[in-house]
């Protein structure tokens, strides 16, 4: 009965809500894709952190302080939505500290020039507006409305990011020679945050039918590829894709191969910055452990004198 309520409510496409039955396996689902996804939020700001006390004027360390900041609120609805599907938060971040969870291989990349801050926002925010704008309508409720306000917050990112290249690529021959650079660093490796190519994706099909993802990894890599190429052509810079062109009969820009060897290794840990990452997150955690003990005692002393 509960089983055919559910399958009902998918089919209708209405919510899935915490305290509604769902099969273990969706619940299990949702837990590993909104934990690898809360995980990539706050790794995710370790790149853009090492520009803030070298970002080139204060208007723009305070936009990129923003921004980590965002990082670090989207990280608290995704771990908190992670919740209310009975996940305990110190466990997905111990899974995360001990490599038995994943986080997006795009944060294994090194931020080498002030130029990566426009890629990331750019490229990064972008691929990542392309992916989640579908969650907004995904089957279960906490995740779906966590993503709206994430979205929103994205698209800020994105324009930040663009609005930057865009400078540099109008500025002297070096800034332009820099958003170049950056540019050529960041393509591929923000195409391969869509996933493997559907072929090679065991998750999609079941996760489809939950109506968990609304397009296949491949889908979305496409809008992305023909959302980026003519924002490129405004922006004057070059995307580092031989085999980029319209296809008229398809309606859509082929594009060259992903290296998909490359993905498998940064996915494995072999990346340039894997080791780098989780070494600061646990130390970050650990730093903060006082201030867990604090908020507890302090929760602590709050309700004893609410119950006295
Ligand atoms: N990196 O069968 P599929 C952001 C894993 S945006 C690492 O296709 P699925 C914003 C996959 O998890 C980035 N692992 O799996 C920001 C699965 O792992 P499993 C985060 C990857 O789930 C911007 C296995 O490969 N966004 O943080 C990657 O159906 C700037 C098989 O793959 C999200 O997480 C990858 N790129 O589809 C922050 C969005 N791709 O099960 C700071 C939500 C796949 O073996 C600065 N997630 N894998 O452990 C999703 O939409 C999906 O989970 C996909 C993967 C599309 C990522």
């Amino acid at each position: 009965m509960n089983a055919e309520r559910f399958e009902r409510a998918i089919a209708d496409d209405e919510r899935i809500e915490p305290r509604d039955w769902m099969p273990d396996a969706y619940r299990a689902t949702l837990i590993r894709q909104i934990a690898q996804h809360a995980h990539s939020e706050i790794i995710g700001m370790q790149p853009e952190a090492n520009w803030i006390t070298r970002a080139p004027s204060l208007r723009r360390k305070a936009i990129l302080i923003a921004k980590v900041q965002d990082e670090a609120g989207h990280g608290l609805y995704l771990y908190g939505a992670a919740e209310t599907l009975g996940a305990d938060r110190d466990e997905l971040l111990d899974k995360l500290h001990t490599g038995r969870q994943k986080y997006s291989s795009i944060f294994n990349y090194p931020t080498l020039t002030w130029a990566d801050i426009g890629a990331i926002g750019w490229l990064v925010d972008g691929a990542a507006i392309t992916n989640q704008v579908p969650l907004c309508r995904c089957s279960y409720g906490p995740y779906a409305r966590a993503m709206v306000r994430i979205c929103k917050e994205e698209s800020f990112h994105q324009r930040q990011g663009y609005e930057l290249l865009l400078a540099l690529s109008r500025g002297t021959p070096e800034q332009r020679a820099m958003a170049q650079d950056a540019v050529d660093r960041w393509w591929w490796p923000s195409l391969m945050m869509f996933g493997p190519p559907d072929d090679a994706s065991p998750r999609s099909a079941r996760s489809m039918a939950w109506k968990i993802k609304r397009h296949t990894n491949d889908e979305l890599r496409q809008r992305f590829v023909d959302i980026c190429v003519p924002q490129a052509e405004h922006l004057g810079l070059t995307l580092p894709d031989p085999g980029l062109r319209w296809n008229e009969e398809r309606g859509h820009y082929d594009f060259g191969p992903v290296d998909w060897a490359e993905f498998e290794a940064v996915v494995r840990g072999d990346g340039p910055c894997n080791e780098q990452r989780l070494a600061h997150r646990r130390r970050a955690h650990e730093d903060g452990a006082w201030v867990r003990e604090a908020a507890a005692a302090y929760a602590a002393k709050r309700a004893a004198r609410a119950a006295a």
